[in-house]
């Protein structure tokens, strides 16, 4: 179904066929484009940006390029197709048709979830407000606000379903998506990661490869709801996605490229000599890979949670890819491995399946990012540097779960506290890291032309040249 533009708000639910919604979202928007020039990117007001546009949900338009200026881009609600028939697959309704409205006993927990999945996508444009002033390049600053204007159609997503579907305290929940702020103390974000900050480029291309890769996890999971209109609304969420990992992916590959270049050229694996030549050293590297991949694992929720069994048996939320995994997908019997401490020691020990659905989620997640991770390792095989990048030990640094708070090394060997501090800068990005990478954020914006720190990619976007002007400052 193509989206009509010609409405306010663009949509393919046939908004205009329900005069109180409609009134409720018009209502919301100006909020949304006030906060979204209170904390969306910092100074972009003016730029004409080559974006990508949904105008329908098909092959043929999900994806339309063009100039758009940044805040008139169309947010719009977008949703997949119905599948006929479909059936709820995993849980105690599994078999029946699947929901067109929210069976009252849910609600709640339901209305969690997806104010859950909400919070998270303006945090993230609020996380990376500042990054604009110092691109590396024109074809980085049109990615980096590609994927802030699909956050920002991602949490226009969730309030759709918020309006839609909740009443008065959907409405509610929809202007506190818009009140709270990320790494506010009075008025945090919901998520641990999503209070964090994205200080510079490196931390950036680490969030949207990591905790990116947590949206399409739990994504998926939501994908398989047996609330069809969340599960509709998802699966388009998860086309966007890819191209936010791609973003992060790529940029981590082509960080590591130019500092490899470097190292080859220069012959050396001195940090200090590296960093006086203007690139980021493979161990600081590591050290934010470190950081950003713990703070991502915490975002699954607890090793054993009755509140993710509760979200399975009652249909609210699956698993990755349920429809291919062979079981009774009700795992009432089932178990699966979890870690815990004892003498001394980290161990596995077998939990109640349902109950280790985050765990489970937590490992799918874990298994994707060591494919990425590879991916680098690779590269640096064949350009005859001998370093190699590994993610941490599921329990390194963690804040949530029963592993938080006790000491491991990325390695996974439990620490006292004094091993601990006396690995802990060599683990963990230190202030000077820190200081060092935020020294290379300069601003490059001639069409072209790379920060030294990094190399230019090997295409540019929808086939256009990498020199391509792909953010025009009027
Ligand atoms: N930080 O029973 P537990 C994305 C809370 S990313 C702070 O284990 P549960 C995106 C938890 O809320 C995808 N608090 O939790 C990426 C609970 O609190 P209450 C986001 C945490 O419910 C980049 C308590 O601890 N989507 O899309 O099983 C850019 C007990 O924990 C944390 C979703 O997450 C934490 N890390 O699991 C833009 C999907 N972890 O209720 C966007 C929706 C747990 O007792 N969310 N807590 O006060 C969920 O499915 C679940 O809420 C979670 C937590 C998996 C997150």
């Amino acid at each position: 179904m193509t989206i009509d533009y010609a409405q306010k708000i663009p949509n393919n639910v046939d908004l205009g066929s329900d005069r109180t919604l409609q009134r409720a979202l018009e209502h919301w928007q100006p909020q949304f484009f006030n906060w979204w020039n209170e904390v969306g990117p910092e100074g972009s007001h003016d730029y004409e940006v080559y974006l990508r546009t949904a105008i329908s949900v098909d092959a043929d338009g999900w994806a339309q390029f063009g100039y758009v200026r940044m805040p008139e881009y169309r947010w719009g609600i977008f949703l997949n197709p119905a599948e006929p028939d479909r059936r709820i697959a995993f849980g105690n309704h599994k078999g029946q048709p699947a929901w067109q409205e929210v069976p009252g006993e849910y609600r709640s927990n339901l209305r969690r979830i997806i104010v859950t999945q909400g919070d998270t996508e303006p945090a993230s444009v609020e996380q990376q407000r500042y990054l604009g002033l110092t691109c590396p390049s024109l074809y980085d600053l049109r990615n980096l606000f590609q994927v802030n204007v699909e956050e920002g159609r991602h949490l226009w997503a969730m309030v759709y379903l918020l309006h839609r579907y909740f009443g008065r305290d959907g409405r509610e929940e929809a202007e506190a998506l818009l009140e709270r702020r990320s790494g506010d103390p009075d008025h945090p974000r919901i998520l641990g990661a999503f209070n964090e900050k994205t200080p510079d480029w490196l931390s950036f291309f680490m969030f949207t490869f990591f905790t990116d890769r947590d949206g399409k996890f739990q994504l998926s999971a939501l994908a398989e709801s047996a609330f069809d209109p969340l599960s509709r609304t998802t699966k388009f969420m998860l086309t966007e996605e890819g191209h936010h990992m791609f973003v992060g992916r790529n940029g981590l590959r082509r960080i590591i490229e130019r500092t490899a270049q470097i190292m080859i050229q220069e012959k050396t694996d001195d940090p200090q000599q590296l960093r006086a030549l203007g690139v980021i050293d493979l161990p600081t590297i590591q050290r934010y890979l470190n950081f950003h991949a713990s703070v991502t694992l915490d975002l699954f929720g607890s090793d054993l949670s009755s509140n993710a069994a509760t979200f399975y048996t009652t249909g609210l939320k699956g698993r990755f890819r349920e429809g291919v995994i062979k079981d009774d997908h009700e795992l009432t019997h089932a178990s699966y491995p979890i870690l815990e401490v004892a003498d001394g020691r980290v161990t596995t020990r077998e939990a109640p399946a349902l109950n280790a659905l985050n765990e489970r989620l937590r490992d799918d997640f874990i298994h994707d990012s060591i494919a990425g991770v590879n991916g680098w390792n690779t590269a640096l095989e064949k350009s005859g540097v001998t370093f190699r990048f590994k993610l941490p030990h599921k329990a390194f640094n963690r804040q949530i779960g029963p592993l938080a708070g006790i000491k491991f090394s990325p390695a996974g060997e439990l620490l006292n506290d004094a091993q601990w501090a006396a690995g802990v800068r060599s683990w963990l990005p230190t202030s000077e890291d820190r200081a060092f990478v935020q020294s290379l954020m300069g601003r490059v914006v001639e069409p072209g032309k790379f920060a030294n720190w990094i190399a230019p990619p090997s295409s540019g976007i929808n086939s256009q040249a990498v020199d391509f002007e792909y953010v025009r400052f009027n």
